[in-house]
């Protein structure tokens, strides 16, 4: 954890790592609120000790150090905390409007509200939309309201399609928006192909949207996005599942536990295959295979499998020449081990 700042948010993080730890709810806003009366910053109080706390909750996840139970748990410790520190700082709205919201699949409001409090903290008038909001909704509701901006989170790189066609439903809605999120890249880089402004963190919302000047906003993507080989991958995504259940060597002896672990897996990696070939940008899928060898590994899964499940997509999307190449370059063993 390398986030915090000064001594109170330092001596305060492993504190409230222990509430995430236990479930204490109490403990965590007592410790917020302390921090508060203390004359810590409240948007230091949320991105420098909840955001980076919720990451260490990723991350023991991710290594199977903590159950899927207790990483829900510690979420809603966290949201409890957001919510009071909001209720504790209310300030009154003196900047437009800006509307906030996570598309569709998308689960993780948490990271999206984290910005909208800050939004709020710096005096706009933030509308939060939460988690997994159908497009046409969306656009209906902007209609209605006419926001300065929408800003978009996308936490998983493969919602990006879906993101894509977030952006261009309120661009048709001639309102500008921005995104942000794990979801885009680390630096960034598949908000620049899908044309659209990107910023790293909740503070840089704001600082953008005080900028937001048209049309820079409205930029066309910078590649072209390759929707046909997209959609015939979305089509065969129940065939491909199908195909590697079917394939992969004992899926038969599984337990019904271990088969839907797999087919969901499977799933992933369809689905952020598409979004790679979507952006055109192989290291997209390369870093997901990074990331789910060491979740399986973990969890004593053969890395095996996954290559074989590699190998039995490449045999099936022969006319699919970006998913080819992807699949392709993308080992999870080396032919030695
Ligand atoms: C809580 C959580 C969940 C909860 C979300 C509940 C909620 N109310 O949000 C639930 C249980 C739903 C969930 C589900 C899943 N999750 Co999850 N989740 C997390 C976790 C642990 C914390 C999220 C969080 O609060 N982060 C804190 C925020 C502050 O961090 P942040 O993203 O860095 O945000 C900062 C910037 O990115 C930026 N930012 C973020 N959003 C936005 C938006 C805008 C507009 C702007 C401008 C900026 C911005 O500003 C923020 C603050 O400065 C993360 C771990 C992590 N590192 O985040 C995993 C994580 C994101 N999840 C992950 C996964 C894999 C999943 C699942 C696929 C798991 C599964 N097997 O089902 C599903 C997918 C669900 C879906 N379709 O959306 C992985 C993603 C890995 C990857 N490479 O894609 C992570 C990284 C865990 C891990 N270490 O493996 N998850």
């Amino acid at each position: 954890m390398t986030a915090v700042l000064g001594r109170p948010l330092e001596n305060a993080y492993p504190a409230y790592l222990r509430c995430l730890d236990e479930a204490d709810e109490h403990g965590a806003i007592d410790l917020a609120l302390d921090l508060l009366t203390d004359g810590v910053d409240p948007q230091d109080v949320l991105l420098s000790l909840v955001a980076p706390a919720q990451a260490q909750v990723g991350e023991w996840w991710q290594r199977n150090e903590w159950s899927v139970a207790q990483e829900h748990a510690a979420t809603h410790v966290s949201e409890r905390v957001i919510a009071a520190v909001s209720a504790t700082v209310r300030r009154q709205p003196h900047r437009d409007r800006v509307v906030v919201a996570c598309m569709d699949g998308e689960w993780h409001a948490l990271p999206a509200r984290l910005v909208a409090e800050v939004l709020r903290l710096d005096g706009w008038d933030v509308t939060f939309l939460g988690a997994s909001v159908p497009a046409a909704h969306l656009v209906s509701y902007l209609h209605r309201h006419d926001p300065r901006a929408v800003a978009i989170g996308c936490s998983l790189p493969m919602r990006l399609p879906h993101a894509a066609r977030f952006v261009q439903a309120c661009r048709r809605a001639d309102v500008p928006v921005l995104v942000g999120g794990r979801g885009f890249g680390s630096d960034g880089r598949w908000a620049a192909r899908l044309g659209v402004p990107w910023v790293r963190d909740a503070r840089g919302a704001s600082t953008a949207l005080a900028e937001v000047t048209l049309p820079a906003w409205g930029a066309a993507p910078t590649v072209e996005v390759d929707d046909t080989e997209y959609a015939g991958l979305v089509a065969a995504r129940v065939e491909l599942i199908d195909l590697c259940v079917a394939g992969i060597p004992d899926t038969a002896r599984y337990t019904p536990t271990q088969l839907d672990a797999t087919v969901a897996d499977l799933g992933y990696i369809v689905d952020t295959l598409a979004a790679a070939v979507y952006v055109d940008d192989a290291t997209l899928f390369a870093e997901f295979a990074v990331w789910l060898g060491e979740v399986l590994a973990s969890r004593n899964v053969p890395l095996r499998t996954v290559d074989n499940a590699f190998d039995l997509m490449a045999g099936r999307l022969r006319d699919f020449p970006r998913a080819l190449r992807i699949l392709r370059s993308t080992r999870l063993t080396t032919d030695a081990s």
